[in-house]
């Protein structure tokens, strides 16, 4: 068999960048994936993905954010098409809600330039809009978009660059601890060892790693593309990314970019845990109802005819914070999961991080948030 010194299970969004980052500090490593590079079967598909500083969930995350957008304009910098597109992020609800409050927090707690607007500010300059008059807003103007399957793309590239060896189509069956500490994997074609095993394997990471069952839940999401009856109202200028609260639960939306349609989802769609391998891929009429009646309501010139509806994959923890460790009874072990429907834009970061962890056993960034034993 071949050894490594890491092998990297998944190669999604989060995978892609650890070998990046791993091979390009000399590791040799191995990426596994079970279905192709990159595939729409997990969660690092569907054209746009936010990312945004103004962090409404916790300002902690602000520091690993900043870190994050200096790697992906690193990684820009080196590939041939545009993966951020910086229009702005809008984090609106009503007067007081955590949202609006817990956005205002990170950028006043470091120094983040923005705007607070009225909804009528809202409507007026970004016309989409159609929220009650007592909510409000926050804009901020680092706030944008990254196209994640062109992300993974770049940090392929780049591993493979730096002499990492990565293999689609190629399902992993188990791994073991071997007797020198190091790891083995087998495969449905090989078996392969290493120093290190990374598990990046989103939705399916409970799959590998008995720690995480019931902690790492995976949950069926789904997002819609509607044609808007005003274009203009829906265009990346006229429209920054947004998370909004609203009684019907907590969306998040986009510009129109690449395909066909205004793409926007509620955070955790209908509270529905799936199993990966066994569950309702395509959506429904109930979907497309949930999400019409939304847009209807808050963006009734974004709500034309359906484009397209996709299923994508959340995988949650309890407080929806992520998991950035190593295993305590395995320290060969390093994962990266639980990412809870907010990580992508953090991918290039935790990939950095999942580097030091594999090749230090400690990183400078604070990750303790992120400790498997919270729980
Ligand atoms: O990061 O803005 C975000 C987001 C909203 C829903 C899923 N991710």
């Amino acid at each position: 068999t071949d050894r490594y010194d890491a092998i990297v299970l998944g190669v999604g969004g989060m995978g892609a960048a650890t070998i990046s980052h791993l091979a390009e500090r000399g590791a040799n490593v191995l990426g596994l994936e079970r279905y192709d590079v990159p595939h729409g079967y997990g969660s690092s598909h569907g054209v746009t993905r936010i990312i945004r500083l103004a962090y409404y969930e916790d300002p902690a995350y602000v520091p690993l954010l900043q870190r994050a957008y200096d790697l992906w304009a690193d990684l820009e910098a080196g590939h041939d098409q545009q993966l951020f597109y910086q229009i702005g992020s809008i984090d609106a609800g009503p007067a007081g809600s955590d949202l609006v409050e817990g956005s205002r927090r990170s950028c006043e707690e470091h120094g983040l330039e923005y705007e607070a607007l009225s909804s009528a500010d809202l409507s007026d300059r970004y016309p989409g809009y159609q929220l009650p008059e007592d909510y409000e807003a926050v804009y901020q103007p680092d706030g944008g978009f990254l196209v994640p399957e062109q992300c993974i793309v770049a940090h392929v590239n780049r591993a493979h660059d730096a002499g990492a060896t990565i293999r689609a189509r190629e399902r992993v069956v188990g791994w073991r601890e071997t007797g020198d500490g190091g790891v083995t994997v087998e495969t449905d074609h090989a078996t392969y060892d290493a120093d290190k095993l990374v598990v990046t394997a989103g939705a399916w990471a409970s799959k590998f790693l008995d720690e995480l069952e019931g902690i790492v839940v995976p949950e069926r999401q789904v997002l819609a593309w509607l044609q808007p009856e005003v274009p203009d109202h829906f265009e990346p200028e006229a429209h920054p990314v947004w998370n909004l609260q609203v009684p019907e639960g907590r969306f998040y939306g986009f510009p129109v970019h690449g395909v066909p349609g205004f793409k926007f989802g509620r955070y955790h769609h209908r509270e529905t845990d799936v199993d990966p391998d066994a569950f309702e891929r395509e959506p429904t009429q109930a979907d497309e109802r949930l999400l019409r009646e939304f847009a209807e309501e808050y963006f009734p010139d974004g709500a034309g005819p359906t484009m397209r509806l996709k299923t994508c994959l959340f995988t949650n923890t309890p407080d929806d914070d992520f998991v950035l460790d190593t295993l305590s009874a395995h320290p060969q072990v390093a994962v990266g999961a639980g990412f809870s429907g907010h990580g992508f834009k953090f991918a290039s970061v935790i990939g950095e991080v999942l580097a030091d962890l594999t090749l230090e056993g400690e990183t400078e960034h604070d990750i303790g948030m992120f400790s498997l034993d919270r729980f």
